[in-house]
């Protein structure tokens, strides 16, 4: 279905590669726009390397660049220096007469400038989104200090310049279609710092510390795949030039969450022979991360995770979507559009009692969004489960209930045990360390967090991975240190 259309007027411009902000958007063809973010481009390296990794700035890296959208450009492998990435601007094609497809605008064409009525709720959506990305590099910026092995600091690299490079994919769409006040939110995405209590990034899960590798693949693997569900809903978006972003912002997300699933993998793969081999014995005094550690590890970060897709009764999300800018997850393969005239069940605490509450679908459509996310995450344990399995072992991993450690939403007012039983809160308290890190299991993490920077050397906590990079062997010198 996708179609190139060379005649179309707007962002038609073939890929311009070698000006100071490559892009295929024709910026040349709009010069306040082109001098705006050209402005903006100083302020953005200072903060990268202000903010960005605390390790290797200076050093080659073997890193994959997007040099254009087509299946030959968006997968360039070079060794460049992390300051000296062509952080660029791409828009997947258009789609000739592509038309809004679900919520109250269905029919029409679509929107190629932001329509007034709707321009804080878009602006509000792209800040969020846009926040989420240089937020997430300031939460990895000690990781590589302790990289396991020289493939993970690249691919830690890799993930982290793609996050810059999707920050400038939504300033782009803030100083394009915003005027002044698109600039002033796109200084401001340079302000806020993740975790700072005085200027925080905007949700929750971007401001929780993650100062091991495990927490970075649990984070990669639950928060970055928010970010696939949030962005797939937002290619679907009535406003065309998001819709195209985004799509091609999915594109290089798939390897981000492919780090953080198998980067699990092979932890539990660890810890399953370290068990298989020594009957009885405590991994941790194996050098090794036990599995009551990881089941906690992924309890924080899947419950931060969940939070991230908003109250499961939002009359936002209902307005998002009337208003065609926000779709459901593949909406495209549903036999409606509307999401009118049909309900949604979802558990609410009333009376101190869990009961089943009717609500309109557009206003449950953060909790469908959020099932279809779940039986992702689902997919995943299970392959982390066949590991145990393989190594003979009776233990599984298992996520909690979504009710479980909820900072957002119905069951944020109230305390839940992993099943997802209503608890009282000073049972969870009692309970916190039993279910979720300790204090003392992040010491333990970072303690076993040392540094293997040899080529083709893993730490002894994870294994080495299945394959290495673009074809390259595992001990390739994927950072010339
Ligand atoms: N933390 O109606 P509600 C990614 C606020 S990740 C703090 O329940 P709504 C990435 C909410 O803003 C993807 N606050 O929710 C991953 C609202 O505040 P106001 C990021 C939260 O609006 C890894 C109030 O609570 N993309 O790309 O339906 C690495 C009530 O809101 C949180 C997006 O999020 C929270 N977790 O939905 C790098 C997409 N949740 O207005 C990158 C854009 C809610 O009352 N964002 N609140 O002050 C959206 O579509 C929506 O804003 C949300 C919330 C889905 C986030
Ligand atoms: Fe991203
Ligand atoms: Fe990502």
């Amino acid at each position: 279905m996708p179609e190139f259309e060379p005649g179309a007027k707007r962002n038609m411009a073939d890929v311009d590669r070698f000006s100071k902000i490559p892009n295929n958007v024709n910026l040349t063809g709009d010069k306040r726009l082109q001098r705006a973010l050209e402005a903006w481009q100083p302020a953005y390296l200072e903060w990268w390397n202000e903010m960005g990794p605390a390790l290797a700035q200076d050093k080659d890296v073997w890193l994959r660049t997007a040099i254009s959208v087509d299946a030959d450009g968006w997968a360039n492998f070079d060794y460049v220096k992390m300051p000296e990435y062509r952080w660029g601007i791409f828009l997947a094609h258009p789609i000739a007469d592509r038309k809004i497809h679900f919520g109250d605008n269905i029919g029409k064409p679509v929107f190629q400038e932001v329509p007034g009525e709707f321009r804080n709720m878009l602006r509000r959506i792209i800040v969020t989104q846009a926040d989420t990305e240089p937020a997430s590099v300031e939460q990895q910026r000690q990781l590589a200090k302790t990289a396991p092995s020289l493939l993970d600091m690249r691919n830690l690299f890799q993930v982290n310049v793609e996050e810059g490079r999707h920050l400038w994919a939504m300033v782009y769409l803030l100083h394009a279609f915003f005027g002044k006040d698109g600039r002033e939110e796109a200084d401001e995405l340079l302000r806020r710092r993740a975790g700072d209590p005085d200027k925080p990034r905007i949700l929750g899960a971007f401001n929780q510390p993650c100062h091991d590798w495990v927490s970075f693949f649990a984070f990669t693997m639950f928060t970055d795949r928010d970010g696939k569900y949030q962005l797939a809903s937002l290619a679907e978006s009535g406003f065309d030039p998001l819709a195209r972003t985004c799509k091609f912002m999915l594109t290089e997300e798939a390897h981000h969450l492919s780090v953080g699933e198998t980067g699990l993998m092979r932890v539990v793969r660890r810890t399953a022979e370290l068990m298989q081999q020594n009957p009885g014995k405590d991994v941790r005094a194996l050098g090794g991360v036990d599995l009551p550690t990881i089941q906690k590890i992924i309890n924080f970060w899947y419950t931060y995770s969940l939070d991230l897709f908003g109250g499961e009764i939002s009359s936002n999300t209902a307005d998002f979507f009337a208003a065609s800018l926000k779709g459901r997850y593949r909406e495209d393969l549903r036999a409606e559009h509307t999401a009118m005239g049909q309900v949604k069940r979802i558990p609410v605490v009333e009376d101190g009692k869990l009961v089943e509450k009717e609500v309109a679908l557009r206003n449950a459509l953060n909790e469908s969004l959020r099932d279809d996310y779940v039986e992702d995450c689902e997919r995943a344990v299970r392959r982390w489960n066949h590991e145990l399995e393989k190594a003979g072992l009776p233990d599984r991993l298992a996520l909690p209930s979504r009710r479980f450690h909820r900072h957002q939403g119905e069951y944020s007012r109230h305390a839940f045990d992993p099943a997802g039983n209503l608890i009282d809160a000073k049972v969870f308290q009692a309970r916190h360390d039993e279910w979720l890190p300790s204090e003392a299991d992040l010491a333990y993490l970072r303690s076993i967090m040392v540094p293997v920077h040899e080529i083709g050397k893993i730490a002894g906590w994870i294994s080495a991975p299945a394959r290495g990079v673009d074809g390259k062997p595992f001990d390739y010198e994927y950072v010339k240190l």
